[in-house]
């Protein structure tokens, strides 16, 4: 029997590591990196660099423990064909499609798009490539998941209060237990990153659960 359980918040939560992937939110170099897109936005982009280690170590458990991962980078074609009007007119100065310090922003292939080195996928584990801030939203995600008759999702990534949220929100939606470990999500904005993870564990795991990198681990031993 490989029936677990993560310490997490608000309580418990049983998992099997069969039926358990890790999904690893855009650690892409554009939102991570110094010299990328987030920094020339303005943004401490340390802020978010605190949550790659995490990252490593919980990815590193969960391909000693078989688990299926997956990785996400948000994007859009060269041409935009796939960009919703509404979502090229936002981003106050800089708009996705134009010229970024590592590229067009947002745009796939383009050298800020790629994943971080310290994150890259190994062989076997899928990309996801989405236009929209949820993993779920016009990309094959629910269908890989439910081939491998997944049921729980370990959420990682960035930005906690944009496209982790997101994903948690539809992936709970469509019947995934969510845990999100704390120190491997990362925002810009403090303030943000704390009302995110308040809310995922609210009124008792309201759109799923809380616990840390090292509990994570734990567990996957
Ligand atoms: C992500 C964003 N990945 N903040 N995108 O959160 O626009």
């Amino acid at each position: 029997m490989s029936q677990s359980a993560f310490i997490a918040e608000p309580f418990a939560l049983p998992f099997d590591k069969k039926t358990t992937a890790l999904v690893m939110i855009d650690m892409q170099r554009d939102f991570v990196e110094p010299a990328g897109f987030g920094e020339a936005l303005g943004n401490d982009v340390s802020l978010v660099r605190v949550a790659i280690q995490p990252c490593k170590q919980v990815l590193e458990a969960a391909r000693k423990a078989g688990l299926l991962v997956v990785h996400t980078r948000e994007g859009h074609r060269p041409d935009l064909t796939d960009c919703p009007p509404a979502k090229l007119t936002r981003g106050g100065k800089t708009f996705i499609g134009s010229k970024g310090p590592m590229g067009r922003i947002l745009v796939r292939g383009e050298a800020g798009h790629d994943l971080i080195p310290e994150l890259y996928p190994i062989a076997g584990e899928p990309v996801i490539d989405k236009p929209g801030k949820g993993a779920f939203y016009q990309t094959d995600l629910h269908l890989i998941l439910q081939n491998r008759g997944i049921k729980t999702l370990i959420v990682c990534g960035v930005t906690t209060e944009v496209c982790v949220t997101t994903t948690v929100r539809e992936a709970n939606d469509r019947g995934f237990e969510c845990l999100v470990p704390a120190d491997c999500v990362g925002s810009y904005f403090p303030e943000f990153q704390k009302a995110s993870l308040e809310m995922i564990k609210a009124q008792g795991a309201i759109f799923g659960w809380v616990s840390n990198a090292s509990n994570v681990i734990a567990a996957l031993a």
